[in-house]
């Protein structure tokens, strides 16, 4: 099966060129000025659109029990959202439930298997550290995942502790394996929140109050200085502090690989949107800082010391009691309302996997501050190559899978819930106004969404098994 894309903007991190692409299944073949059309290929005419590679968000949480509730976007209708908002590849994370890591493995893998409709990969989360533990480690490299999570907070259920860190980042290193960490104090937040509750600080303003961004700093330095006393590389998830790109900074210029992820919700919100009557909407952890906190996020950005716009997509309903309508049928999941009265009782995480490519398009690219290849670069092509998927995915390359999005940059609209796709009964960015969206989506060659069509089906995402971690990978 071939198609031709002709005419497009075709559009990498380092280029956007007029020309054609040529697809033969689930492949890109070949990239040209002009190819003629051949016998037995469908022609796209992509006039007038940008052809971008498929967006890769490297940070979402699908199916995630928590609070005595469930993340509202399973493996299917988070890849659905997904594909609506231009991404074409997702990693999600396994949680450790037990100390046999591969038993955790099998299980996600099995359970997304039958659900994902674009293609997925998972990071390890290493929560309990045993010496079972540390001899598994190296064996998810050949599961394909070489990437592992760890936490300074969440005190006797995620964190670890610093020797700990220090012991699974050197294992890491051994087996090219890239460390990611969740930066917040976890001995600050257990005393401040428990002061909060006693005092009766229970509004989710509170959530951020109790969660200061100075953990979150001092995290970064700390585990930064973990990983030079390990000689391994570290990446630093959901960057929301501007003390957090100072001291990655700071790290860089000492010469270490340490590498950042910011996430949408930290660029536009901030702390004053939890004190809004309908706050629990935007509690996740970290929480959203200030507009100063912003401000060197987008620095960080626009200089390369923050290479990755992710979105730590969790999504939980505002009002779980009450249904929407998926797919034809009624549906609710408890949400943020268990916590109501109580912030402490919120389901934390934010829906934002849709929302990531179309809101950040219009706000760096429309606005004039970032070109459309450094947009390419922050959420397609350097988190492709961070995490072992270069140039399988993230780019525009002869023998790269032919995930594409033909994006429409004259396509106005108001944003917000009648256009994502995320299975929730809200949407961060209702009302905002967008210049510029996905029109199709190709998956591996196969076009899943048509002009706000779903033509894609669960079960056709595949799992990624992805290449160990290489110091030089961003070049
Ligand atoms: N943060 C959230 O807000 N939710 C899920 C996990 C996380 O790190
Ligand atoms: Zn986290
Ligand atoms: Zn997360």
């Amino acid at each position: 099966m071939l198609t031709l894309i002709k005419n497009g903007t075709l559009v990498t991190e380092d280029k956007s060129q007029v020309g054609d692409l040529l697809i033969e299944d689930e492949k890109i073949i070949k990239i040209a000025e002009k190819i003629n059309h051949g016998e037995n290929m469908e022609v796209i005419d992509a006039s007038g659109l940008f052809v971008l590679p498929g967006g890769v968000d490297v940070h979402v949480h699908l199916d995630l029990p928590m609070f005595g509730t469930v993340s509202s976007d399973d493996h299917y209708t988070g890849t659905k959202a997904a594909a609506f908002g231009g991404t074409t590849t997702v990693i999600d994370f396994i949680s450790q439930d037990s100390d046999d890591l591969l038993k955790n493995v099998k299980e996600l893998k099995e359970k997304a298997a039958s659900k994902a409709a674009v293609d997925y990969s998972f990071h390890a989360n290493i929560t309990h550290l045993t010496e079972t533990v540390e001899k598994d480690i190296p064996l998810l490299v050949k599961e394909g995942i070489t990437s592992l999570k760890v936490f300074t907070a969440y005190n006797n259920r995620l964190r670890l502790q610093d020797g700990e860190i220090f012991k699974v980042m050197r294992i890491a290193r051994d087996n090219g394996i890239l460390t990611m960490l969740h930066a917040e104090n976890g001995d600050v937040i257990e005393i401040m929140v428990k002061e909060a509750v006693e005092a009766q600080h229970l509004s989710p303003d509170w959530h951020a109050k109790t969660r200061p961004s100075w953990g979150a700093v001092e995290s970064v330095m700390r585990a930064s200085a973990i990983s030079a006393m390990a000689d391994a590389p570290l990446y630093i998830v959901h960057m929301n502090a501007g003390g957090e790109v100072d001291l990655l900074e700071y790290a860089q210029t000492h010469g270490l690989k340490v590498f950042g992820e910011t996430c949408p919700q930290y660029l536009f919100f901030t702390e004053d949107d939890l004190a809004k009557a309908d706050g629990a909407k935007w509690i996740c952890s970290p929480p959203m800082r200030t507009k100063q906190d912003q401000l060197r996020l987008w620095q960080g950005l626009e200089t390369g010391i923050v290479q990755t716009i992710a979105t730590d997509h969790c999504p939980f309903f505002y009002d779980g009691s009450t249904p929407i309508t998926y797919e034809g049928n009624s549906i609710a999941i408890p949400g943020k309302e268990l916590g109501k009265g109580d912030f402490t009782k919120i389901p934390n995480g934010l829906p934002g996997v849709g929302d990531r490519m179309p809101i950040l398009w219009t706000e760096m690219v429309v606005s004039g501050r970032f070109t459309v290849n450094q947009f390419v670069k922050l959420t397609c092509t350097n988190p492709a190559k961070l995490f072992g998927m270069y140039p399988q995915k993230g780019t525009l390359q002869t023998g790269s899978d032919a995930d594409l999005v033909l994006w429409d940059p004259n396509k106005k609209l108001q944003y917000g819930i009648a256009y994502s796709q995320q299975r929730t009964d809200y949407n961060l960015y209702e009302g905002w106004k967008l210049n510029g969206y996905p029109v199709s989506v190709y998956s591996r060659g196969e076009l899943i969404v048509e002009q706000g069509r779903w033509l894609g089906k669960p079960g056709r995402g595949k799992f990624i098994s992805r290449k160990t971690f290489t110091s030089d990978c961003l070049g």
